[in-house]
């Protein structure tokens, strides 16, 4: 079927950036915004959805949460503790929200005054960040929602010429805070987009593929996933030809494919919770959370299947993590540090799980078989 706005190409990437990103095996995603306040909590309420959606609860006024940048002091921050719990956990690459669904900026956005300078703790935090990981040899990539609740100009579909015209100045913008991101932060290796799944955007085919194209230009080797773009009839993930387009499959959330043929010889990666479901920091974890075997399992099943396997961490309010959190990290890298091998570069080697654990194969192990 002739697309305009469809995958243009087939099968994988093979230059040196993708690669790397291949040969990752296992990631942390980090989720850090005003959520992180409430932590799933208010006025004596506990939500019970993801905390980052929070302000998408009917008990909590928007005004409060939107106002809620004038509590924002994550003073213990600390980007270099940050970077060594991840990198004592193995970690060769992370995911930083840049700006979820509420629209505020962790970074001094020219584009937007929702964002930290505003906030009583007033710094960028994204540069810190970028650096900080990317001087203990983690490679950076960058979470950015396009649906965004704070800007008027978001439409969750197009109806009336109106809503295109202020929709045309919500690309804009988007555009334009992606240019910035990239500009101020050039060691980035690659964007994770989020809130993509509304009409509005699946009717922008020609918009995404245009800034797809206009990011990697602008910024040569970046790694985008396939939740950003849509084809001409508003495919998301795989154009109306069944064609991956992105640069790996950006499906797999709190999920993993059950077999090999699941994830159609695509790269991807998992990106996983540690408590059922919820990104950001909560003060009760609800239900049951996975123990680091858990995780260890889940991450040697991703790497047997070709895929890499990201965990995620929700830091408090006070920029510091959960003991949960720091116990799970030190525990899967005391056991990344005697196993990773079958990690790293690491990837599927066509025999079956057994009762007792995964296989996976490196090149080296393909040479010496
Ligand atoms: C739904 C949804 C969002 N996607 C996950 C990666 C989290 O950011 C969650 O809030």
């Amino acid at each position: 079927m002739p697309l305009k706005y469809g995958a243009h190409r087939i099968g994988k990437r093979t230059d040196p950036d993708m690669n790397r990103w291949r040969d990752y095996g296992l990631g942390e995603f980090i989720h850090f915004g005003l959520y992180s306040i409430l932590g799933g909590d208010y006025n004596g309420m506990h939500y019970n959805g993801a905390s980052e959606w929070i302000r998408s609860w009917n008990k909590l006024p928007h005004e409060v949460y939107d106002n809620l940048y004038k509590k924002f002091n994550p003073k213990d921050f600390d980007p270099e503790a940050w970077a060594k719990m991840a990198k004592q956990m193995g970690v060769k690459y992370v995911t930083i929200t840049t700006k979820h669904h509420d629209g505020f900026c962790l970074w001094p956005s020219k584009f937007s005054d929702f964002n930290i300078t505003k906030t009583p703790y007033k710094k960028d935090m994204i540069g810190p960040m970028v650096r900080a990981f990317d001087k203990a040899g983690i490679d950076v990539y960058l979470y950015f929602s396009v649906m965004d609740w704070h800007q008027k100009d978001w439409r969750y579909d197009l109806k009336t010429a109106a809503d295109s015209v202020a929709f045309n100045r919500f690309k804009t913008f988007t555009k334009n805070q992606l240019t910035e991101l990239l500009t101020l932060y050039p060691e980035t290796k690659g964007l994770w987009f989020d809130g993509t799944w509304d009409t509005s955007w699946k009717k922008s085919g020609a918009f995404s593929d245009s800034l797809d194209q206009y990011l990697k230009k602008l910024h040569p080797g970046l790694i985008i996933g396939s939740r950003l773009r849509a084809d001409d009839y508003g495919n998301r993930h795989f154009d109306a030809n069944g064609h991956l387009m992105g640069d790996y499959e950006q499906g797999w959330e709190r999920k993993i494919p059950k077999d090999y043929s699941a994830t159609r010889g695509n790269d991807w990666d998992c990106v996983m919770t540690i408590p059922e479901n919820g990104w950001g920091y909560a003060k009760t974890w609800m239900g049951h959370w996975k123990t680091p075997y858990e995780l260890i399992e889940m991450l040697a099943k991703c790497v047997s299947l070709d895929g890499n396997f990201v965990i995620n961490f929700g830091p408090k309010g006070d920029g510091t993590f959960r003991n949960k959190e720091i116990q799970t990290a030190r525990q899967i890298g005391d056991w990344m540090q005697v196993n990773h091998e079958a990690i790293y570069g690491a990837g599927y080697a066509g025999w079956e799980k057994q009762d007792w654990g995964y296989y996976t194969k490196t090149e080296r192990t393909q040479r010496s078989i």
